[in-house]
């Protein structure tokens, strides 16, 4: 591609551990950057900011992290909740509603589905091992965060299956105990772990929003199909660019 696309990253800041310092994971920027895209860390204590973010990148990556403050989808705390950050929490979702309207598309990682769906008007399980009542898989996998530890099923017919297919024996990471419950009207299950676990949601109605609940970002120097999804993100930031520019000459 021929220009370089921007590509907006919220930077954690590490107020939990008294760390005043603004932090992001190499690896989502290095997934970006070898896909041609040039990530701008975005800090999180001006969510009022998020508006004039939204103008200046053409794609909004959203990474892993701490979980999502429960008073966001209207709910108290439960004892297994884990570290939260509600500056975080409402930057990440203004840019999400910002991103949405001004057609910026998005890639949500682990975290960033989570954000996603709460953004969206969804609702979350705060600790999946406490408050689902079914037999859950280990998401809090224990072997190193390159390697794959449990399966998905891919949606027929998703936007999903188009950019990793529908293999059965696909292996993601895990490393969460937050996921997805109720799921946003304006999104679409992507995919499920065996244990019925939301894995990815993505838009209904076009290609502006691909979320996984695993790390691409730890997989894709190794694994074609997390690579791909890179891939994609960039070829999506491409395409609704190009379409932007359009409609913005048009209006003029
Ligand atoms: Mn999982």
């Amino acid at each position: 591609m021929g220009k370089h696309y921007t590509i907006g990253i919220p930077a954690e800041i590490r107020v939990i551990k008294n760390l005043d310092r603004n932090t992001v994971n190499n690896d989502e920027v290095a997934g970006v950057i070898k896909h041609g895209g040039i990530p701008v860390l975005i800090p999180t204590r001006n969510p009022e900011l998020m508006a004039q973010y939204v103008d200046v990148i053409d794609g909004l990556l959203l990474p892993g992290g701490p979980d999502v403050a429960p008073k966001f989808y209207g709910e108290e705390p439960v004892p297994n909740l884990g570290d939260t950050d509600a500056f975080l929490d409402a930057s990440e979702i203004e840019l999400v509603k910002l991103a949405v309207a001004k057609h910026k598309p998005i890639f949500g990682i682990c975290r960033g589905v989570q954000v996603l769906n709460v953004a969206l008007g969804g609702t979350l399980y705060q600790d999946l091992y406490s408050q689902r009542n079914r037999p859950t898989l280990q998401h809090y996998q224990k072997a190193p965060m390159p390697q794959g530890t449990h399966t998905i099923s891919v949606t027929p017919d998703s936007y999903l299956a188009k950019i990793i297919g529908r293999d059965d024996t696909t292996l993601v990471n895990s490393h969460h105990h937050e996921a997805v419950k109720a799921v946003s009207s304006q999104l679409n299950i992507s995919a499920l772990a065996k244990d019925g676990v939301i894995e990815g949601v993505e838009s209904k109605e076009d290609d502006l929003i691909i979320g996984v609940q695993w790390h691409p970002e730890a997989m894709f120097r190794t694994d074609e199909k997390q690579d791909a999804l890179f891939a994609d993100f960039m070829a999506r930031v491409e395409k609704f660019a190009t379409a932007n520019a359009e409609a913005d000459l048009s209006s003029n």
